[in-house]
């Protein structure tokens, strides 16, 4: 038999349990490989970024980055595809994912290191994650040099005092969205995991696991606490619904959050870079909204409207995009 896939990852790392998730539902044969120090070595040998998660490939070679990682074995692994069948629900499954990714991040990386009692846990965690058999002092200690390394990286998401409100507000009004939308189904697009399944769930499961985003969630979010639960290790239970059956629940998630921040951010962002500014600012739902510019985030966008323009018909997408109000994004693309 060959050899397995080794995800190196860590469960802490919502791009690791997204990969993890998709080698599970897929029930493509890996190994994996918690980011302990004891497997750092073989892990740097194979890692061209200092980044999880990282895919071993069984012919020696090595995959980082966690959207083309899946886009590669769904080539491999096409059956059970994670891609709607219509090239519509197939771009709006692909946004959804890449709003998970780059937005929904901020959410996750802000709770989690912005509030002392989720500093301390997720250093912690991260601790016992590295060093399974140190002592509790030793552990302690590492914990403290990682909160150390950890809560200044908060800008990288753009977290700070002003924007704090806007990314709050965003992450609640998600939950809002995928409670409505997720009673009565089990996946984002229905009896089945999509794409968009994997990049957004990640985020939410990692909420979840953390004091502040999770008490918030387990309080008053059952729907998508199961769906989060649920997607840790997918089964198809159905098929994919039609955008009709979708659109009264889902349609908010593309208007109210992606055509009302994501975009708007991501566009801000990869304006800011072109022009050679050490800072990006939008107004975003009327309150300003500025992070030192993102390499990352502007070839992630570039790469969605890439996908828009490989679409063979837009006839029945764009309607869709235009009541979101985020068509402008892709036609000029
Ligand atoms: N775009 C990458 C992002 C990977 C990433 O940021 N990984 C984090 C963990 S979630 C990491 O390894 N951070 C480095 C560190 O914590 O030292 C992906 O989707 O895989």
């Amino acid at each position: 038999m060959a050899d397995p896939y080794l995800i190196y990852g860590a469960e802490p790392s919502p791009y690791s349990v997204k990969v993890r998730s998709y080698f599970r539902y897929k029930d493509i044969p890996h190994e994996w490989v918690s980011r302990s120090a004891d497997r750092m070595e073989e892990f740097q040998k194979l890692a061209k970024l200092p980044l999880v998660p990282l895919v071993a490939l069984p012919d020696g070679g090595a995959l980082q980055d966690s959207t083309p990682i899946i886009e590669k074995m769904e080539q491999e692994f096409s059956e059970p595809s994670i891609h709607p069948d219509s090239e519509a629900m197939f771009f709006i499954s692909a946004l959804v994912e890449e709003y998970g990714d780059e937005w929904g991040n901020k959410h996750m990386f802000h709770y989690r290191w912005w509030y002392e009692p989720d500093q301390v846990h997720t250093g912690d965690w991260i601790a016992s994650i590295m060093l399974p058999d140190a002592p509790d002092e030793q552990k302690a200690e590492v914990s403290k040099s990682i909160q150390k390394r950890m809560k200044p990286r908060i800008s990288f998401v753009g977290s700070s005092e002003k924007t704090k409100d806007t990314i709050e507000n965003s992450f609640h009004n998600l939950l809002e969205i995928l409670e409505s939308h997720l009673s009565g189904r089990s996946f984002l697009f229905g009896e089945r995991p999509a794409f968009a399944d994997f990049g957004l769930y990640a985020q939410v499961y990692e909420e979840s696991c953390d004091p502040t985003a999770g008490a918030i969630i387990k309080e008053g979010y059952p729907n998508t606490l199961a769906w989060a639960t649920r997607m840790l290790d997918p089964k198809a239970q159905g098929e994919f619904e039609p955008w009709e059956n979708l659109a009264p629940t889902l349609m908010p998630l593309l208007r109210d959050e992606i055509g009302a921040l994501f975009l708007p951010w991501s566009e801000a962002n990869a304006a800011a870079l072109m022009a050679g500014e050490d800072e990006m600012s939008v107004l975003l739902k009327g309150r300003e909204f500025s992070q030192t510019p993102q390499k990352y985030h502007a070839r992630s966008l570039a790469a969605i409207k890439d996908k828009y323009n490989s679409l063979n018909d837009t006839a029945s997408l764009n309607p869709i995009l235009e009541e979101a109000g985020i068509l402008d994004h892709f036609k000029s693309a």
